[in-house]
């Protein structure tokens, strides 16, 4: 028992009830209770302590849980609240642990881990995208891709096992179509992930990191990009020391912009200090804009500060008004020209998988170890190799794709993912 509609005070709560027994306990705390249940019929009635309510019962099969359930509704002043939660439990029932309905549900089969994952990030959004995209995993977009491609690799995990047992009778394995049909999976799955992570970052809020060589114009850029004069901005080279963070919604988009010091070797000690803060934020940005001066042109130090960063980068020159640059996206922080196109250039890739079922780190992982065993078996059969290592990795890339919806999944793994939900979900 615990209530699904959290804390009160509100004006309703709602407290469920979900076990074999479920029906038993209602009828204790709440009256009156009718002879024969009429699944999903709302009884009226009153609680034994005083208070009037709403009964509303599921049969085991057709609730969310997937047991029999009682959702009673109450006033939601916390008086209230405890007051059912204690009736439940004196009559039997047990206060449910964090996640504990979820869990019930992906055991029973309702819901698989992919879709009770969307559940807690449906109760997390706080936007109409982040809404959106756990809604698409929680009506089985990542399932349904992932059940696909389990569907094909036991297809192909049956046709080597056929080969193993019985290959007299059914001829030699068919080693270059097996290549192709792990090479167009392999592709699949990169695929899910690749664009599953844009579509999870562009949910939880992307971080851009301004760098580039003192002077190239980062404050000015964040500035113009602000619509705002956030950070100093002056002619001397090494003006801005620490980092400065400012938030900006983009389409719907949540950017976080980094202006950072300029990178360049110095004595200064802050200055020195800036410059490793900057190296640090680029690595853990999601892109870094590289800015270069037009005026000065690309170079070698350009080239070896990109060297260090090695995060996905956006070549910018800067002060076009003064100089076309030879390379990268043209703007002027100065003017305001090409700002447009670079806001939509490093946005657009986030915004173009805006309907792609997200996956979050733990299903990455998961998704990325069946990409490598398919890999490993496209190369296995490219090289001959004997029949049953290939199904060795067929079946580790399987196992691996199970993971995501929970259908190999440990109890570590499981108490690990619902402990993280709240009670009463
Ligand atoms: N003409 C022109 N000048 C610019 C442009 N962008 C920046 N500047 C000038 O370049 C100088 C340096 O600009 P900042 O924005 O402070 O450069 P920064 O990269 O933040 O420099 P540090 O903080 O020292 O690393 C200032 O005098 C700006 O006015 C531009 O697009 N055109
Ligand atoms: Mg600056």
């Amino acid at each position: 028992v615990a209530s699904i509609t959290g804390n009160g005070p509100t004006a309703v709560a709602v407290v469920r009830v979900s076990g074999p027994k479920a029906f038993e306990v209602a009828k204790t705390v709440f009256s009156p209770w009718p002879q024969a249940v009429k699944p999903r019929y709302a009884l009226v009635g009153s609680y034994e302590f005083g208070e009037q309510g709403i009964a509303l019962p599921f049969v085991a099969g057709s609730s969310f849980t997937g047991q029999e359930t009682v959702e009673l509704s109450i006033h939601g002043g916390n008086a209230s609240i405890r007051a059912l939660l204690d009736a439940c439990v004196l009559a039997g029932a047990r206060a449910a642990m964090p996640g504990e309905f979820s869990l019930r549900a992906f055991l029973n089969g309702t819901i698989d881990l992919s879709q009770a994952e969307a559940i807690a990030d449906m109760v997390e959004a706080q936007t109409s995208r982040q809404l959106r995209l756990a809604g698409l995993n929680l009506h089985g977009a990542l399932k349904k891709r992932v059940e696909a491609l389990i569907e094909e690799l036991s297809a192909e995990l049956a046709k080597i096992e056929a080969t193993i047992d019985f290959s007299e009778e059914i001829g030699d394995y068919d080693f270059e179509a097996a290549a192709r049909n792990f090479g167009r999976l392999a592709h699949q799955i990169n695929d899910i992930e690749e664009q599953g992570r844009l579509a999870h970052r562009s949910r939880s809020g992307l971080r851009f990191a301004i760098m580039g060589r003192p002077n190239a114009g980062k404050s000015s850029l964040l500035n113009a990009m602000l619509g705002t004069d956030r950070a100093i901005v002056t002619p001397v080279p090494g003006t801005t020391r620490d980092t400065i963070e400012e938030s900006v919604d983009w389409e719907g988009l949540q950017v976080v912009l980094i202006d950072t010091a300029g990178i360049r070797e110095s004595e200064e000690q802050i200055e020195s200090l800036g410059v490793a803060r900057s190296l640090q934020q680029a690595m853990a940005a999601d892109e870094v804009l590289y800015l270069f001066d037009s005026t000065i042109g690309w170079s070698a130090e350009d080239a070896a500060v990109l060297e260090q960063i090695g995060r996905p980068v956006t070549l910018v020159g800067n002060k076009a008004d003064l100089q076309k640059p030879d390379r990268g996206i043209s703007v002027s922080a100065k003017t305001g020209q090409g700002l447009e196109l670079l806001r939509r250039t490093i946005a657009s890739k986030y915004l173009l998988v805006a309907d792609f079922p997200p996956t979050n780190d733990r299903q990455s992982s998961s998704i990325q170890l069946a990409r490598t065993s398919v890999t490993g078996a496209q190369n296995a059969v490219a090289a001959y190799m004997p029949i049953d290592v290939l199904g060795v990795l067929v079946k580790d890339a399987i196992d691996h794709l199970g993971r995501v919806i929970g259908r190999t999944a440990s109890d570590d793994m499981l108490s690990e993912i619902f402990s993280r939900f709240c009670i009463g979900k």
